[in-house]
């Protein structure tokens, strides 16, 4: 209870702010755009991991609040960099399934695209298999209408889920990222192997981008580049960094 009305009070008080995780192209070392990550600036506790305070926020519903401002956020920045980045660049914001159950997401989106004059292929939503699993229906809805929209679908966490092939059938999608645990172990374990090439492969024959995410070393990113994955993300590259040092962050990496 302490917690939550401490939550109340950082939204408030805007206590939480976005750090941005570079995406890489692997090929060429340019960049693609940033995954938005959401960070809760406590007073005393310091800097609180979403994990943490995620699942309270969707219990209690204030996600959509915090989530609606995530997307703002995302938006705005978004903007101020197109004159740094160019046009191509995209930023991926994370959706809760509790936000993406919600039919109201849709003109969140709409209202922030309009707000800041973005091209709407400029963002990029990142939904969890699980959050799609929900309800059909709704799902096929909410696809539909973001797809109308023009804004990036991508799954996230992909591999991990209650995961369907028939969902990859039925609903247009336009990235898979692949789940950091399986990247972690592929050099290690051949079955870990098995499923990031053949979700790259996947990716590869129904026309999607790939993103591998958890990066943390050469020997890992020589292993994606050999099996042809498209982007990554990881340590390797950087963690989610604060506006300025993503600002300073190069058009294309060695
Ligand atoms: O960056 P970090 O490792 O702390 O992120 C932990 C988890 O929190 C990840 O699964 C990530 O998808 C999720 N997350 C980060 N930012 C947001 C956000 O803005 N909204 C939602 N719903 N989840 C987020
Ligand atoms: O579920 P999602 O993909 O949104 O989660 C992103 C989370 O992964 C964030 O908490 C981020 O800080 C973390 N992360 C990003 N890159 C790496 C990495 O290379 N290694 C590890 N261990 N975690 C990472
Ligand atoms: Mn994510
Ligand atoms: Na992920």
């Amino acid at each position: 209870l302490m917690l939550e009305e401490s939550l109340r009070n950082a939204i408030e008080n805007k206590d939480f702010h976005l750090v941005y995780q570079p995406q890489i192209h692997l090929e060429t070392g340019r960049l693609r755009g940033f995954e938005a990550l959401l960070r809760w600036e406590h007073r005393v506790a310091g800097t609180v991991a979403p994990n943490v305070f995620i699942p309270l926020l969707e219990e209690t519903r204030l996600i959509n609040r915090l989530g609606d401002w995530v997307l703002r956020e995302g938006a705005s920045q978004c903007s101020a960099w197109r004159p740094r980045f160019g046009d191509d660049l995209v930023i991926s914001l994370n959706v809760s399934p509790v936000q993406f159950g919600m039919p109201q997401l849709v003109d969140d989106l709409r209202r922030v695209l309009e707000a800041f004059a973005l091209p709407p292929q400029q963002l990029e939503v990142e939904v969890t298999e699980s959050a799609l699993m929900q309800d059909l229906e709704l799902t096929r809805e909410q696809l539909r209408q973001l797809r109308e929209l023009g804004v990036r679908i991508a799954i996230d966490d992909f591999g991990t889920g209650y995961s369907s092939l028939a969902y990859l059938r039925h609903f247009e999608l336009d990235t898979l990222k692949i789940d950091r645990l399986f990247v972690a172990n592929m050099l290690d374990s051949p079955r870990d192997a098995a499923v990031v090439s053949t979700i790259i492969d996947l990716g590869r024959h129904l026309g999607l981008e790939v993103i591998a995410e958890g990066v943390e070393t050469l020997a890992q990113r020589d292993w994606l580049l050999a099996h042809g994955c498209t982007f990554m993300q990881g340590f390797l590259v950087a963690p989610g960094l604060p506006v300025a040092k993503a600002e300073a962050f190069p058009g294309v990496v060695d």
